[in-house]
């Protein structure tokens, strides 16, 4: 059987295929196609401009890269603009070139020489310099802002704050906190306007620290301290969330962030050293909580498990089970009796063997837990 020898893509020089009606059509379609497309920007920009808009519904909001609020993350917005500005032009010359391949009129004569010359241009030009030139000024650029987070030595030096990424939630310690280490989980609260350093690491698989609208991100790896240097420019809630893929319920790994005066911090971290107030009316509760609770909880004074979050000051935190629930009066009780369903395969057993009553005192008592 005869068989067309492969074309290599230019059809004039496919020999004896040159003329070939199937390539002609193909053409043809591909032309009428590019011509589609600009009538179709011409006719409807708006039909153009909607996903757009969805696209850009991203750039707001807690976790938002492009709503800097601190030094280290105005680099990478600057950057990622940078880079959106460059490859946008980039993209433009490309959509003009294709289009400009569809103008009518004949080819001018080229000899073969000529043709090569050509190619060669474009080879060296788009292919090697101009990546070149690009991946130089953005290392020029993106290197020194990955710098400024680093833990150099500065004068004084910074808070360290030590955030521990477990599946699926964070343990956060301070461990030169005045009058000993306070330790909570999932929540971290910093002060404002001066750098702080973190020093992370994973408990079992890899995770992620990041707070995107102060910078980062930086991994957790199990038996290695990474550390990263933040600063939040502005008082108020940042979020944050474990930025490595760690299991089934990595995407409910999310972190409250607070920055607030450096005095408020103090004050919040000797807040929480004492004891929680005694509650006799919560004795029965807290017997409960032992038998059941203990060995994986710490509750100070009560408890010193530590295999999930303590629980110290559970009764204030904005969240339960990293970000799944917000925090109100029964919330506890609830997240006891159904976290299997509001957080599936989470490293909690479910209380089946907990009657509701028992779960109901318990999570009353929890809630009271407020240094
Ligand atoms: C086998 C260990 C284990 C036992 C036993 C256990 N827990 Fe947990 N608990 C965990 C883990 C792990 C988490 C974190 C789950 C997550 O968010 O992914 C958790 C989360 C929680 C939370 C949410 C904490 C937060 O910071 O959002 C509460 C409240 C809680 N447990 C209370 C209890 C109570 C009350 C009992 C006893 C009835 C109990 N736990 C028994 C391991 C345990
Ligand atoms: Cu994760």
């Amino acid at each position: 059987m005869h068989r067309t020898p492969r074309c290599s893509g230019r059809a004039l020089t496919c020999p004896g295929h040159g003329a070939s009606p199937d390539r002609d059509n193909r053409s043809l379609r591909i032309q009428g196609a590019g011509r589609a497309v600009v009538k179709s920007i011409r006719q409807r920009p708006l039909a153009w401009a909607a996903p757009l808009g969805l696209g850009l519904a991203g750039c707001a909001g807690d976790t938002s890269i492009l709503d800097p609020a601190g030094p280290a993350a105005r680099d990478v917005a600057l950057v990622w603009w940078g880079m959106l500005a460059f490859f946008t032009l980039v993209f433009v010359a490309l959509v003009v070139l294709w289009l400009y391949t569809f103008r009518g009129g004949s080819r001018p004569e080229r000899s073969a020489e000529d043709e090569r010359r050509i190619g060669r241009h474009w080879i060296l030009g788009g292919g090697i310099l101009l990546p070149g030139v690009t991946i130089v000024v953005l290392l020029a650029w993106g290197v020194p802002a990955g710098q400024h987070m680093l833990p150099l030595p500065i004068g004084k030096p910074p808070m360290v704050i030590e955030v521990v990424g477990h599946q699926w939630w964070w343990e956060v310690r301070y461990p030169d906190a005045e009058g000993g280490e306070v330790v909570t989980a999932n929540q971290l609260v910093m002060p404002v306007g001066e750098p702080v350093d973190f020093h992370v690491t994973g408990a079992d698989v890899i995770h992620a620290f990041w707070i995107p609208r102060l910078g980062g991100k930086i991994d957790m790896i199990p038996g290695r301290i990474n550390r990263i240097r933040l600063e939040a420019e502005v008082p108020g809630v940042f979020g944050a969330q474990c930025a490595e893929f760690c299991g089934a319920q990595h995407a409910n790994m999310r972190l409250h962030v607070e920055a607030m005066p450096r005095e408020e911090v103090e004050a919040w971290l000797a807040a929480r050293r004492p004891e929680p107030a005694p509650t006799p009316e919560h004795a029965e509760a807290r017997e409960h909580f032992r038998e059941h609770c203990a060995d994986c909880h710490r509750v100070a004074g009560v408890s010193e498990g530590d295999v999930g979050p303590d629980l110290s000051d559970i009764g204030v935190r904005a969240t339960l089970g990293a970000g799944v629930m917000a925090m109100q009066e029964g919330a506890i009780a609830d997240w006891l009796r159904h976290h299997q369903a509001y957080k599936p395969g989470n490293r909690m057993p479910a209380h089946d063997d907990i009657d509701a009553e028992t779960l109901e005192a318990i999570g009353a008592w929890l809630e009271t837990l407020q240094p």
